[in-house]
């Protein structure tokens, strides 16, 4: 039955795709806790203990309803599905469609061409960093380029979306630990101001989350 347990969240503190299933639970008010999986300094995503979780060995997973889900998308509509309110989707097809579109761009196109896997696959520290500005900044273009119109306080209609979702871990991610600057993208830079002052964002901040005695970075 829905809602018996207590949920369970597997991710990572700093870990963009976690946060937005953070954010997502906080919203529709599930109780859940959150068990660090530090994907960094320990790699404990690599050990076959945590492959029976998520056999992709990446963080998030979820626990609840007595299932495991992986892959952040799913679990978001899986919470959208199973607890409609308040909802993280519009209802129109065409605003839906325009969510996605954000929602892809993030979720596809910037952040595994930035993920922390990639960094071995690399000769120097500096080409992964190359690597992953350059599709970080292509990525926020696009998102800039598609957003330029947009003059409410979210990415898609009048609430909270998944396209906020996956876009303020996102922008997180790029000033924070690739260090961008967002003066080349004001619309990006104005709903990302206007949205960390949601209590969501705030409460599900890495910064609010961060483990005692982390020192590991991503
Ligand atoms: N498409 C997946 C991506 C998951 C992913 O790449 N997670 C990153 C952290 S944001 C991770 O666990 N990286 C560790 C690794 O690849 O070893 C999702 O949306 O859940």
């Amino acid at each position: 039955m829905v809602g018996e347990n207590r949920a369970i969240l597997y991710g990572y503190w700093l870990s963009s795709c976690s946060w937005r299933v953070r954010a997502a639970l906080n919203l529709k008010n599930i109780i859940f806790e959150e068990q660090n999986v530090d994907i960094v300094k320990d790699q404990s995503q690599l050990t076959n203990e945590y492959k029976t979780i998520n056999p992709a060995q990446k963080v998030p997973a979820l626990v609840i309803d007595g299932e495991t889900l992986v892959e952040s998308m799913a679990i978001l509509q899986y919470l959208e599905d199973t607890r409609p309110e308040p909802r993280l989707a519009p209802n129109d097809p065409l605003q839906k469609a325009r969510m996605r579109e954000i929602c892809e761009i993030i979720v596809s196109g910037i952040q595994p061409l930035q993920n922390v896997g990639l960094k071995s696959h690399f000769k120097t520290d500096q080409q992964y960093q190359e690597f992953t500005k350059y599709w970080c900044n292509r990525g926020l273009q696009t998102l800039e380029d598609l957003l330029r119109n947009c003059t409410g306080p979210y990415c898609v209609g009048n609430q909270i979306t998944m396209a906020d979702l996956c876009l303020v871990p996102q922008l997180y991610n790029a000033t924070n630990r690739l260090e961008l600057t967002l003066d080349k993208y004001p619309t990006l830079s104005r709903l990302y101001g206007t949205l960390l002052k949601e209590k969501v964002f705030k409460v599900t901040h890495p910064k609010a989350i961060r483990p005692q005695n982390v020192v590991s970075r991503l």
